[in-house]
């Protein structure tokens, strides 16, 4: 268990701050240039393409923390409302919505379908921004961490990553596969910086420069088989970060909760590694992705590296966003 201390160490020597100038607010995502972007494309040889996101709904991971909701989705415009408005819409002036649509229903055979979703940015796959986890009052690169209002993030807001894309290569690192793991890893286990080298040289892989890591820890599966998001498995310990950091990796992405292990590895505070890569190194998590299909194509063919297609959605100022992450080999 380390202390506080030597986490405040860590975060010191792994700090990116000023390294891409005072006004950065990309982070590590710098370390993909266009030569990186066009390496990735070159990993295209079969058009197999790999979908990692996972369901938006109401059966999602969602329900043991009160501040995080499934996404409720819901139709404002539908089949039911035909009928009655093309009948009685047009008129029905105290309703505007009613009136408006019964005149697109009335007297002609258009029809159409709407609708909308309420849930939090974070509640399935998604990409953590630079602005979701900060600590001692400093986002990222020392912009203060009062520059998040209620109006949303004005520094490091997801829309600010908009120009990286995001793609480049990514390198799948299959520790379910590599611990012969039935479902997922048990609690307990941490995956460490060394167990992460042993991965990729068993897998004939590197890890380099710009490439965005995905870690496969069988959570998902395992959700998927019993429905219950609040289990905790194991995730990255907070050294981790350190080696995220000498790799030079533009991003990580898991398929739990929150790609850090769920138990601090630090005493006196929760999960040390977000503060780390988000706060001190600039680097974003991905969280909820899905690799099972992708994971039993990299063992059929041996071939763990592809092009990645992530982008997240342009929300001004939002902290974070969902995503439909694509992997193409
Ligand atoms: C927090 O860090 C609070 O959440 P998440 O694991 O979703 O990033």
């Amino acid at each position: 268990m380390g202390t506080l201390d030597e986490f405040r160490r860590l975060g010191a020597d792994v700090r990116n701050w000023g390294r891409w100038g005072d006004d950065d607010e990309l982070g590590t995502l710098n370390f993909i240039d266009a030569e990186k972007v066009a390496e990735a494309a070159s990993l295209v040889r079969h058009g197999r393409v790999f979908a990692l996101g996972v369901d938006f709904s109401s059966a999602g991971p969602q329900g043991a923390f009160a501040f995080r909701q499934n996404p409720v989705h819901v139709m404002t415009v539908d089949g039911g409302d035909v009928t009655t408005l093309a009948r009685y819409g047009v008129g029905w002036s105290r309703n505007l919505a009613a009136h408006q649509l019964g005149e697109f229903f009335t007297d002609n055979p258009f029809r159409f379908n709407d609708d909308m979703i309420v849930m939090p940015l974070q509640a399935a796959t998604q990409w953590d921004a630079l602005s979701h986890v900060y600590y001692d009052d400093l986002l990222y690169n020392g912009f203060p961490a009062g520059s998040v209002t209620s109006l949303g993030a004005y520094h490091c807001g997801i829309d600010k990553v908009d120009a990286k894309g995001i793609t480049s290569r990514g390198v799948l690192l299959d520790l379910v596969a590599h611990r012969g793991a039935q479902t997922f890893l048990e609690h307990g286990t941490p995956i460490t910086p060394d167990e992460l080298d042993r991965v990729a040289a068993s897998q004939g892989v590197t890890v380099g420069r710009g490439d965005i890591v995905l870690v496969r820890t069988g959570w998902w599966s395992r959700f998927l088989s019993t429905g219950d998001g609040a289990e905790l498995g194991a995730g990255l310990d907070w050294s981790c970060a350190a080696w995220l950091h000498d790799h030079q990796v533009a991003a990580v992405a898991a398929d739990n909760l929150m790609v850090e292990d769920p138990v601090s590895g630090v005493e006196g505070t929760y999960l040390p590694m977000h503060m780390l890569c988000l706060r001190d190194m600039g680097m974003m998590l991905g969280e909820y992705w899905d690799f099972q299909a992708l994971a039993a194509d990299c063992a059929a063919d041996g071939v763990y590296e592809f092009q990645l297609v992530a982008p997240p959605l342009r929300v001004t100022g939002a902290v974070g966003s969902p995503v439909n992450p694509i992997a193409i080999k």
